[in-house]
């Protein structure tokens, strides 16, 4: 029997589904220790005699990676292959939008569109989330108000997904999975299935799934992570994060400014003239500490 190539559709610790190309959906193992696979991965596999399992034997090189570093300040990466992060905030529970920046921040690093989205429209409406989602609007970020109970937004969302990889994140229990089923169809409904009984089964460590779009395309529901950050691998990779600093930067008097305390800042100057958003910066700042703590922890 050849090797084959396919996808990864769902992980559970170091049990794979995969669909193989000719459609066919089969679970795998993983041969050795250091190869560790994730959502969205091309991977080698053969099957195993006498077995139903397949083993993956390779992973084919990855056009981007969505990661964080772990305890350690070591990668983990949480999905590979996506051309579309999808954030979402949610009337509950309350939105937190350094963690949002942080998810708009690893889309910029992977080079990927990113899109904002409210979920939850039919709960008490929020003051201020009109506000917090102009922010983005303003910077160029798509921005999305859903309700997965009474259907409001689901078209333009569905639309957006269409005939891309995407990753959806946000925080626990902001309706991600939710989202998620409402857009699936019948095949995508019973790999949610699937994951489910995995889930709920003897693999009950944390898992993620690839869910296929009836208009082309497919969705990670991405694992449970508390508390997302970016790994950023210098302080500059804080500042590209984060797009109308970075291109504000320019005007800097000096090329390495930080935007922090130097003379001739443009950032620090349009945020004090309002152009740049206070908070936005201040999520700058944390995540240019955070960088410059890891690095600091690393050599
Ligand atoms: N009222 C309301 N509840 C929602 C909506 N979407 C999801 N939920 C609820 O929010 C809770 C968390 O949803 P879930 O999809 O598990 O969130 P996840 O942790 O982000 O995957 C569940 O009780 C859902 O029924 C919505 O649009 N409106
Ligand atoms: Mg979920
Ligand atoms: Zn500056």
């Amino acid at each position: 029997m050849p090797l084959i190539d396919a996808t990864v559709i769902a992980t559970f610790s170091r049990r794979m589904r995969l669909r193989l190309d000719d459609a066919t959906e089969v679970d795998a193992r993983i041969k050795g220790k250091k190869l560790k696979p994730v959502c969205g991965d091309r991977v080698r596999a053969e099957p195993i005699n006498e077995e139903d399992d397949w083993l993956i034997t390779a992973i084919h090189e990855r056009q981007n990676e969505l990661s964080r570093p772990n305890a350690r300040g070591d990668k983990e990466v949480l999905a590979a292959n996506v051309d579309q992060l999808v954030v979402i905030a949610a009337a509950t529970p309350k939105p937190d939008w350094f963690i949002v920046d942080r998810y708009l921040c690893a889309a910029e690093l992977m080079g990927i569109a990113a899109t904002v989205v409210y979920n939850k429209t039919d709960l008490e409406p929020k003051n201020g989330i009109d506000a917090a989602l102009s922010v983005y609007d303003a910077i160029g970020y798509q921005t999305i108000k859903t309700s997965a109970r009474t259907g409001d937004g689901m078209d333009a969302l569905a639309d957006l997904l269409q005939q891309c990889t995407a990753i959806i994140v946000g925080q626990s229990g902001v309706g991600k999975s939710t989202l998620i089923n409402q857009l699936s169809d019948v095949a995508g409904q019973k790999t949610a299935e699937i994951s489910r009984k995995h889930r709920e089964g003897r693999h009950t460590t944390v898992s993620s799934a690839m869910i296929p779009l009836p208009a082309g395309g497919a969705v990670i529901d991405s694992p449970g992570v508390r508390d997302y950050a970016p790994l950023l691998q210098s302080p500059d990779e804080a500042a590209i994060g984060y797009r109308e600093i970075s291109s504000t930067g320019r005007e800097c008097r000096f090329a390495n400014c930080r935007h922090l305390r130097e003379p001739g800042c443009a950032v620090k100057e349009a945020v004090e003239g309002g152009a740049i958003d206070a908070r936005r910066y201040e999520s700058y700042r944390r995540a240019l500490a955070l960088s410059e703590r890891l690095s600091r922890d690393r050599y």
